[in-house]
């Protein structure tokens, strides 16, 4: 696989039309040689995968215990991460990674809305020119997309490039009323809550597309982007009240007690008892909500059954962004703590092993793995790095993976390092946070902060942590590869 990525980045530096010819070189070759010498040499078929990609919004880890489809169809079928994460935990930022497979200091799509982020500023920077999707349709993918966009989509006939079929949710229709909008190709098309359930459309659609495939050759590429079970968390009228009587999770970290480590920027109020029942419903609503993203991941792979093609498709399943419910006093995301940062994340597909893994994997990752998968090599400004070799019985071994990555935000400002010991944070202001994870999972004693039941720090722990914050901090591509690694 490397020589296939190493000789597409020596031709991506010439010029257009011999970069063309060169491709077209590539496709033969990809074409003649034989499965084993030019893709993952997972699957045993020369025939290019499919690849289905359902990315749900705000899901964090816990809540997937309520999806007992997701358990037999995918986590039973497949590869689950146990360790993997975002790298700018918040809706557009964590889009634009996964579509491009860049930290957000390099997209440049750093917050939902301008000037930090948002569709307009990701369309004007022209990074669509240039996506997960562009890369797979010039490799003969039929590519389709199917829901939520960027932040700020609205009121636009606008299909980004590299889509062959465009479903994409227009505004923000979290806000009021039960209309919602889709560009459906360019057509804009309005449909009503209260007929049809938001999720179970997306459902309805990728079910019809995956049906309609005549396996004819011509391998497809599904981004399938439910809303759920983001708040206000839509539950279908089936669905309601399914959860009724749950109580609201309360792991030490809910509702901190002692924040007095806490660095002043994150000292919020303690949760006082109504806004704690409010949480518990809003709890219970996700819930509930996630059953049509349920409904929809047994859809899609029944679908793919029943048309014979599921042995010839991956299939992933994560999230934007985790979420926290209470954790440390806030509900919310763009913290730098687990409940935020770490996603759900799982893989189906033909030769991928049924098996759980430790290994750090991160929303860049994504678009190299697609690539990966679809045996072409991604652009050189990927700071990301195709897991497939994780998708293996045979695997590196955790320390032989990358053992430490970037999180970053702009509001609030922080950069974190998390390794697969430590969480280690630097605020902007001065204010620092280290977390020993194996002692401390719920990060409540910053070790920075004296009179914690923490070790005492070790100074020279600190200047390694620091030091490999300060690589990752404005890296690119093969540098944030070398500074993952210690
Ligand atoms: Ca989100
Ligand atoms: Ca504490």
């Amino acid at each position: 696989m490397w020589h296939t990525v190493t000789g597409v980045s020596l031709l991506l530096m010439m010029s257009p039309l011999k970069l063309f010819k060169a491709f077209m070189l590539t496709m033969v070759l990809v074409f003649v040689l034989p499965a084993s010498q030019v893709g993952p040499g997972l699957a045993d078929t020369q025939e290019r995968p499919n690849i289905v990609f359902i990315l749900t919004d705000d899901l964090d880890t816990r809540s997937i215990s309520v999806m007992p489809k997701l358990e037999s169809v995918l986590i039973d079928e497949g590869t689950t991460f146990e360790n993997a994460f975002v790298t700018d935990p918040l809706c557009c930022p964590s889009r634009a990674t996964f579509l491009r497979g860049q930290y957000s200091h390099n997209t440049k799509i750093q917050g939902n809305s301008p000037p930090e982020g948002g569709h307009e500023k990701f369309q004007r920077l022209r990074l669509d020119r240039s996506t997960v999707a562009t890369w797979l349709d010039d490799a003969g993918y039929d590519t389709v997309y199917l829901g939520k966009y960027m932040n700020g989509y609205d009121n636009t006939r606008y299909v980004p490039p590299g889509w062959d079929r465009w479903f994409g949710w227009l505004g923000n229709y979290y806000g009021s009323g039960s209309e919602y909008r889709l560009n459906e190709n360019g057509h804009i098309r309005t449909y009503n809550q209260d007929q049809v359930h938001d999720t179970d459309l997306l459902r309805e659609k990728a079910v019809r597309y995956i049906r309609n495939q005549k396996g004819d050759g011509r391998p497809f590429f599904m981004y399938l982007a439910p809303n759920g079970p983001h708040t206000p968390a839509y539950v279908a009228e089936r669905h309601e009240g399914m959860f009724s009587g749950r109580p609201l999770p309360r792991p030490p970290s809910f509702n901190e007690e002692d924040i007095s480590d806490k660095p002043e920027v994150v000292k919020y109020p303690e949760l006082g008892h109504g806004e704690v029942e409010e949480l518990g419903d809003l709890y219970r609503k996700r819930l509930a909500a996630l059953q049509s993203v349920d409904a929809m991941v047994n859809g899609v792979v029944g679908a793919l059954q029943d048309t014979g093609q599921l042995n010839d498709t991956y299939i992933m399943f994560t999230s934007d962004n985790g979420f926290l419910i209470g954790e440390h006093r806030r509900t919310d995301k763009s913290l730098p703590y687990e409940e935020s940062i770490k996603v759900p994340f799982i893989v189906r597909g033909p030769g991928v092993p049924t098996q759980k893994i430790d290994h750090l994997v991160i929303n860049n990752d994504f678009a190299p793995t697609v690539a990966d998968l679809a045996g072409i090599a991604p652009p050189n400004f990927v700071d990301g790095e195709s897991f497939v070799p994780l998708l293996r019985d045979e695997k590196p071994g955790l320390k032989e993976w990358r053992t430490g990555f970037l999180v970053e935000h702009v509001t609030p400002t922080y950069q974190a390092l998390r390794t697969n010991e430590y969480t280690y944070v630097e605020w902007s202001g001065g204010a620092k946070e280290l977390y020993y994870l194996d002692g401390d999972p719920y990060q409540l004693h910053n070790a920075f902060h004296p009179d914690q039941p923490a070790p005492p720090l070790d100074p020279t722990l600190v200047a390694g942590l620091e030091e490999q914050l300060e690589a990752l901090r404005g890296c690119e591509a093969t540098q944030c590869r070398a500074a993952e690694r210690d």
